[in-house]
């Protein structure tokens, strides 16, 4: 006989079906067997399965849903422990192996882990992840005690009884089934027999299961993502079957504790009583709910079935919270200023609002546009600029405001157009008659919005908040074909496109010589040098926090330096995300232009691109200068990271290279590398810059303004 047998029904989600696999392997577990029920998926998994020896897989062409996938593995099990896991939840380390641990030195019936859920993929929680996050404090508890409380979970949601991360003695489960016509809340009945069948339950402290929230709910949601309109019905429906049938009082009340839990937290507060009727619905199991003194008002008004009391209540609850969130955060006033009072001003059909990379430069399409405009429409309209330096000189003298201050809020509620070039601020909602003409910032390289696979970013919540932005969006720029469908699909956007080209790009066919000599002066760079700009991406790994990503320059200066300081100096410009990096002015020979407002005017400049994965290069090629590709890391790029859109290997108009030194040979052979990539660079041209020349901004004026 086996000792566990593991079950998992997948459906669908193969990279989390991968986490979900792997971190099981990493339980350095003997003595097991995956039993894996493929219920009508269409991924294939082959590769995957076939990395382990002990899985056993049952394949249904079409669905047959969670119950049933679960009973035909327990009829297939031969372990003398159960173990349940959803095909797109990970445990954590050592999470199931603490249970065999302890079902070996026991012999305990139902061992019970804990449940953490997370947006995280699971490299990002493990790295994140504090042990001390996960105590539930086990000393106040008996062990049966301690153990109804990881069965109920502290999580702030409707599920109160789950049959996930506890190892069950298959001899106790004995002939029972899952209800196969139940979609949500399948583990209830099964839970409750279940339980009255157990003799000895154990809690283990810090044996995590990772509940995963799915990154994408567009096409992977989870089950309780899904999210139907009759959930919280169902959900208090299943909640009275099982407290009749449960005999544990502890069991009973930390179950009504937590429906208080969501009925106080997420029910009257996020979702405002709606639908009213579930109102009714929690009124009819209050009398279980305990509150504290503060809740006591509103839970007695509950309990007494007084619905206009209770909403009345919680409405003065819901409004004090807001204003202690205000008396800390002015954000909040400003936002609630701007959504009550701002919104419901006139619209002054004449103001255009502009904002390049969310106020920290003058820069981008947004700009040329803007001095398009200018120039040919003056005073016809009126423009605000959103920049965050003050000091930042802009020609016409529009108004400014920096971003998130009261003025911006104001000035967003009442103008008519807001030309955007990156996501907009999340909390602004456009208004119907208002106009969004979202510029972007890229050819699309790396995998955008829904195309992203695992989200290693700081914020993984990202994907739902692409469906805000291009809801609102009115037209969007495309710099060619290609990148139309892929923004198209990405970020799920059924708007109009403008395919015209980059305004941004305009100035690098338009410039003339004293224009370069004016760029070269404002950065006092030497007559005698040619100019290397080194513009490298971010890495999505890099991130530590909100907003905040750190870059770890790989290039090697003083190399760089030894090797070509006499013909070149090299202009050093970080990303826009990067907030932290170790690029400084390097001696004479490396400038830090991360500050420069406009990295269009600095390719007008540059007589060699050094860049890795980011979009500047699909610009760059617009001058058709030599330009050479360090990409230090660009296995973990492509397979970890982010994936690419193009064949990089096959496709870039330069040299792939890895090493600084690569770099200063591939410079000392810069004429040689030019008649290599020619051809390529023809082919690279005519596919991504054919729309490229130099009067995309008059393409788009005259689509959104027209005369
Ligand atoms: N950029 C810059 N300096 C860098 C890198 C980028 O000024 N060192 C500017 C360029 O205008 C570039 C834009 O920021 O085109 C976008 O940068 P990417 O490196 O391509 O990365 P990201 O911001 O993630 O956008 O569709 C495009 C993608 O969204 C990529």
């Amino acid at each position: 006989m086996t000792f566990l047998s593991i079950i998992i029904p997948f459906k669908k989600g193969k990279r989390y079906l991968k986490d979900c696999l792997e971190s099981i392997r990493e339980q350095n577990l003997n003595d097991f067997e995956i039993i894996l029920i493929v219920n009508g998926a269409v991924e294939n998994i082959d590769d995957l399965i076939s990395e382990f020896d002990n899985i056993i897989v049952k394949t249904y062409a079409d669905e047959i849903g969670v119950g049933k996938a679960r009973n035909e593995s327990l009829e297939m099990a031969s372990g003398e422990y159960v173990y349940f896991i959803d095909s797109d939840d990970y445990i954590y380390q050592d999470g199931l192996s603490k249970l065999v641990d302890c079902a070996k030195k026991t012999d305990a019936d139902f061992i019970n882990g804990q449940r953490i859920e997370t947006y995280y993929i699971r490299n990002r929680f493990s790295e994140e992840f504090s042990v001390n996050n996960a105590k539930i404090m086990k000393n106040k508890y008996s062990d049966e005690e301690f153990s109804m409380h990881l069965i109920v979970g502290e999580n702030d949601n409707l599920e109160v009884l789950s049959v996930l991360h506890a190892l069950i003695k298959h001899d106790v489960i004995g002939d029972l089934k899952f209800d196969e016509s139940k979609k949500y809340f399948a583990d209830y009945p099964f839970m409750v027999e279940l339980l009255g069948n157990i003799h000895s339950v154990i809690g283990v402290e810090n044996a995590v299961y990772a509940k995963r929230i799915s990154d994408d709910f567009i096409n992977l949601p989870s089950l309780n993502q899904e999210i139907a309109d009759d959930y919280i019905f169902k959900s208090i429906e299943e909640y009275k079957n099982a407290k009749n049938a449960i005999k544990s009082d502890l069991l009973k009340e930390l179950m009504a504790q937590k429906m208080f839990k969501y009925y106080y937290y997420t029910f009257s507060k996020t979702n405002h009583m709606q639908p009213i009727e579930a109102l009714d619905a929690f009124m009819e199991i209050a009398d279980d709910f305990k509150g504290n003194p503060i809740q006591s008002f509103e839970l007695n008004a509950l309990k007494s079935k007084n619905k206009q009391k209770t909403i009345k209540l919680s409405k003065i609850r819901v409004t004090c919270n807001r204003l202690l969130n205000f008396i800390k955060h002015p954000q909040n006033i400003y936002h609630t200023l701007y959504h009550n009072i701002y919104n419901k001003r006139p619209i002054n059909n004449k103001r255009i609002m502009f904002e390049s990379f969310s106020g920290d430069f003058y820069s981008d399409s947004p700009k040329y546009i803007y001095e398009y405009l200018y120039k040919h429409y003056g005073d016809e309209f009126e423009y605000v600029w959103v920049i965050n330096d003050k000091k930042t000189e802009i020609p016409g003298n529009p108004i400014t405001t920096k971003r998130f201050s009261l003025k911006y809020h104001k000035l967003m509620a009442t103008s008519k157009y807001w030309v955007v070039n990156t996501r907009q601020a999340g909390r602004l909602v456009k208004r119907p008659q208002q106009v969004l003409l979202s510029t972007w910032h890229g050819t699309p390289l790396k995998k955008l919005g829904f195309d992203m696979g695992n989200i290693y970013i700081q914020n993984p919540r990202t994907k739902e908040s692409y469906i805000h932005d291009s809801s609102a969006w009115d037209y969007f720029i495309s710099p060619n074909r290609f990148s139309t469908e892929i923004f198209r699909r990405a970020f799920a956007y059924g708007g109009e496109i403008l395919e015209t080209g980059y305004p941004r790009n305009d100035i690098l066919f338009n410039a003339d010589e004293s224009k370069i000599n004016q760029i070269k002066e404002r950065l006092n760079l030497p007559d005698d040098k040619k100019v290397i700009l080194y513009a490298p991406t971010w890495r999505d790994d890099d991130s530590y926090d909100i907003g905040k990503v750190k870059f770890k320059l790989k290039l090697d200066l003083e190399k760089l330096e030894k090797a070509i300081s006499d013909e070149y100096i090299v202009l050093v410009r970080n990303h826009y995300l990067i907030t932290d990096s170790d690029v400084d002015d390097y001696k004479h020979f490396a400038v830090d232009v991360s500050h420069y407002d406009d990295i269009a005017e600095l390719y007008l400049i540059t007589d060699v691109l050094i860049t890795d994965y980011s979009s500047v290069f699909f610009d760059f090629a617009n001058l058709r200068r030599p330009m050479l590709f360090y990409m230090y890391d660009l296995e973990r790029y492509e397979e970890e990271l982010r994936g690419f859109y193009i064949d990089i290997y096959n496709e870039v108009p330069g040299p792939i290279l890895k090493t600084t030194e690569d770099v200063i040979d591939a410079l000392n052979d810069l004429d040689n590398i030019n008649e290599q990539y020619n051809e390529r660079y023809d082919e690279f041209c005519e596919k991504y810059c054919s729309l490229e020349d130099g009067n995309a901004t008059k393409r788009v004026v005259e689509k959104v303004w027209p005369l």
